[in-house]
């Protein structure tokens, strides 16, 4: 059988212009395929919800990949090594509540997980604005991380979703964005916007992510490094429970509000 280099172009255009025409309308668009948004997407998910990842760089799994300081190991507490095990990411025990992974796993692990369960990833897009609808987010405004690193003066497309969270880490990209191009909204924080990072207090930034992963204005929710930078709270360094509860609390949350209508 000889090989036809158009067949192959073919097969590539069509499966994905299938795949995106289809995830144009979403029940929660997810920004960021680092940790937090990849547990999100494999909960709602497996909750048979719509949703859809869109990371800019090449490869998901954000800041997982380096473990601490690049050493490839992470850490995670007691609270969330029942997500390891739902995941199959093997762990080992530590000291008493500690466990480690190793971080290559961990990330190729929830990467193929979330995938198997049903969410879609979209990389090499950048989200660089959100739809607004009378005082609601409907939605994002994606184009190519090439395009963008290039400078080129391209208009962007668009996905409209119920639910948007913020997976962006430490950047805070989409709530960033929001603020500054609706002024005057405002979130559902002590101050009405971002009330910043802080430096390093593992214990309570962990505690206190999780608690703060919430809707911090109507659609707009906020999950990871970007509840703690939303919020306000202690950044924690490589343990990653925090970031996965994070995660799976948004996706519990939406999954309840969707049921809601
Ligand atoms: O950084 P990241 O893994 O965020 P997270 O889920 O987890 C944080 C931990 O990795 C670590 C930590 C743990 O204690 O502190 O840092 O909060 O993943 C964020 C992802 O969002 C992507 C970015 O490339 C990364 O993969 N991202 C950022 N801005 C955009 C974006 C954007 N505007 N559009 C699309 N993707």
């Amino acid at each position: 059988m000889g090989l036809d280099e158009i067949i192959i172009s073919r097969a590539i255009i069509e499966r994905f212009m299938e795949k995106f025409l289809d995830n144009l309308e979403l029940d929660v668009a997810i920004v960021g395929g680092g940790v937090s948004g990849l547990v999100a997407g494999w909960r709602l998910a497996q909750k048979g919800r719509k949703a859809a990842i869109f990371e800019r760089k090449l490869s998901v799994g954000g800041g997982m990949w380096g473990g601490g300081m690049m050493f490839n190991e992470i850490v995670v507490q007691e609270e969330a090594k029942h997500l390891l095990d739902e995941l199959g990411i093997t762990s080992r025990p530590y000291d008493r509540g500690y466990y480690t992974a190793d971080a290559i796993e961990s990330t190729t692990t929830l990467a193929s997980q979330a995938m198997k369960a049903g969410v879609k990833i979209f990389n090499l897009i950048h989200v660089e604005d959100v739809m607004v609808r009378e005082n609601r987010i409907d939605g994002l405004v994606i184009l190519w991380t090439a395009v963008n690193m290039a400078g080129l003066h391209v208009d962007p497309l668009t996905i409209r979703a119920k639910h948007v969270i913020d997976c962006t880490g430490h950047d805070v990209e989409v709530i960033k964005i929001f603020l500054r191009k609706n002024q005057p909204a405002s979130l559902k924080t002590e101050t009405g916007g971002i009330m910043g990072e802080r430096s390093m207090w593992a214990e309570v930034g962990e505690a206190k992510t999780v608690e703060y992963t919430s809707e911090v204005y109507p659609g707009l929710w906020v999950a990871g490094m970007t509840a703690t930078g939303t919020l306000g709270t202690f950044r924690m360094g490589p343990i990653f429970g925090g970031m996965m509860l994070s995660g799976e609390k948004a996706a519990n949350l939406i999954d309840e509000r969707l049921k809601k209508g």
